[in-house]
């Protein structure tokens, strides 16, 4: 009964307007940041072939000019990742591409290291049994963190794609070790107010067995390491079932969660837009979120990032519409009624307890983003804007280059 009276006296949709909880609203977006890919501009494709569309970007000026872009329509990527052999050439100064930047209205994210792309890293990185292989990962990554310095970016984002292909190829144990060698000189050479991100991913490009395959072993790994060492949990890199919230709710509670790539996918790591296939689950992760805030975490330091490669949807469309993707689900997670939810759990009322999440899913927030679009001088609807310019169509007359071969570049 008692629930039935909870459910009805959902709160009217009018009080989401009322003047304080509005306030509430757009601080919410005003401090809700993503970061966007320097990649998901550029040409890419699958191991069967690259996929080529006249407006790609192929230059690091075109990347950050598209990431400008999309910042400007959005109002919430001011940084934008960066892939250090993508985009850093031998010769250019780093300092130089921190002003591209800033010519474009946003700054240098996270740095990410390219430990898989070359030859020599065919049996691994920091955890090949070659050594001269393991020296070149590490002096790249340590090369990798003075181009943080110089470009003003406090985030240093490892994934390694380190693995064996078949079963007694390589010692796992000392590959292990190796990696934890790695990690500690790097974490060492770090400034102190640089983050090290610890991305794990269960298969892919190895097929047997991957060297941080899962969230357990990169958060070990960070507590080994160091204090800036934290867990990065990219979407898309989980076996099918796996309860990503879970993973997130936990780490947070240990203080590992560093951040987050988003992506959605339906078999793999397929690199679609964000909320496409399973918004729900966006939802439950950006929940929990803010319910571990709610109980006092400091959540303020999570780097909220894209890692999407657009193989067949126009690029600049794909991340404008993944990052209102996005700030809606971010929004709609805030507004579950906690309150609410202690009461229902406290009654063990499960069904009354979801049925409070799934409200906050199903309201319509898109009146909250369009009034805090507008009086941030923002288009109403980012995406119709994008589509209404010829911002992609310019591109295409302009651009139309002749693709580079392999990489993301
Ligand atoms: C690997 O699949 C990954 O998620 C890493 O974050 C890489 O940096 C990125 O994709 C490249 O697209
Ligand atoms: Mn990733």
């Amino acid at each position: 009964m008692e629930t039935a009276k909870r459910l009805c006296a959902a709160k009217p949709f009018a009080s989401y307007f009322s003047g304080k909880i509005m306030e509430q609203h757009f601080a919410l977006l005003d401090g809700f940041k993503i970061e966007i890919p320097s990649w998901g501009f550029a040409d890419t494709g699958t191991r069967f072939g690259k996929f080529l569309q006249k407006a790609a970007a192929h230059t690091i000026d075109e990347k950050l000019e598209d990431a400008g872009l999309v910042n400007r329509l959005t109002g919430a990527c001011p940084t934008v990742a960066v892939h250090v052999l993508w985009d850093f050439k031998d010769g250019e100064s780093p300092s130089e591409t921190a002003k591209i930047a800033q010519k474009y209205g946003v700054q240098i994210g996270s740095i990410n290291p390219n430990l898989f792309q070359n030859q020599e890293y065919k049996f691994g990185s920091c955890t090949s049994s070659d050594e001269t292989a393991r020296q070149n990962a590490t002096q790249h990554v340590l090369d990798s963190i003075e181009i943080g310095r110089a470009t003003g970016s406090d985030l240093l984002s490892l994934w390694f794609a380190d693995g064996t292909n078949y079963p007694g190829q390589d010692d796992i144990i000392a590959r292990k070790k190796r990696l934890e060698t790695a990690l500690k000189t790097w974490h060492d050479a770090m400034s102190e107010s640089m983050t090290m991100l610890v991305e794990y991913k269960p298969f892919e490009p190895a097929f047997y067995h991957t060297d941080i395959a899962d969230w357990g072993m990169s958060a070990f790994l960070c507590q080994k390491t160091g204090p800036r060492a934290k867990v990065l949990v990219d979407t898309g890199h989980h076996l099918p079932g796996a309860n990503i919230e879970h993973i997130v709710a936990f780490l947070i509670d240990e203080g590992l969660l560093g951040g987050f790539h988003f992506n959605d996918r339906k078999y793999a790591d397929d690199d679609l837009t964000m909320g496409s296939i399973d918004p729900y689950a966006v939802f439950r992760i950006f929940h929990e979120i803010h319910n571990a805030a709610h109980r006092g975490a400091d959540v303020s330091s999570i780097a909220y990032m894209i890692d999407q490669s657009h193989n067949l949807k126009p690029k600049l469309e794909a991340m404008t519409q993944t990052v209102c993707v996005a700030q809606e689900l971010y929004l709609k997670a805030a507004l579950v009624d906690r309150e609410k939810l202690a009461h229902f759990q406290k009654e063990r009322d499960i069904t009354g307890a979801e049925e409070t999440l799934k409200s906050a899913f199903w309201s319509d927030v898109s009146p909250i983003l369009e009034a805090w679009r507008q009086s941030r001088g923002l288009p109403k609807n980012p995406l119709a804007a994008l589509r209404e310019s010829d911002e992609i169509s310019r591109r295409e007359r302009e651009r139309n280059h002749v693709s580079s071969g392999g990489g993301y570049a």
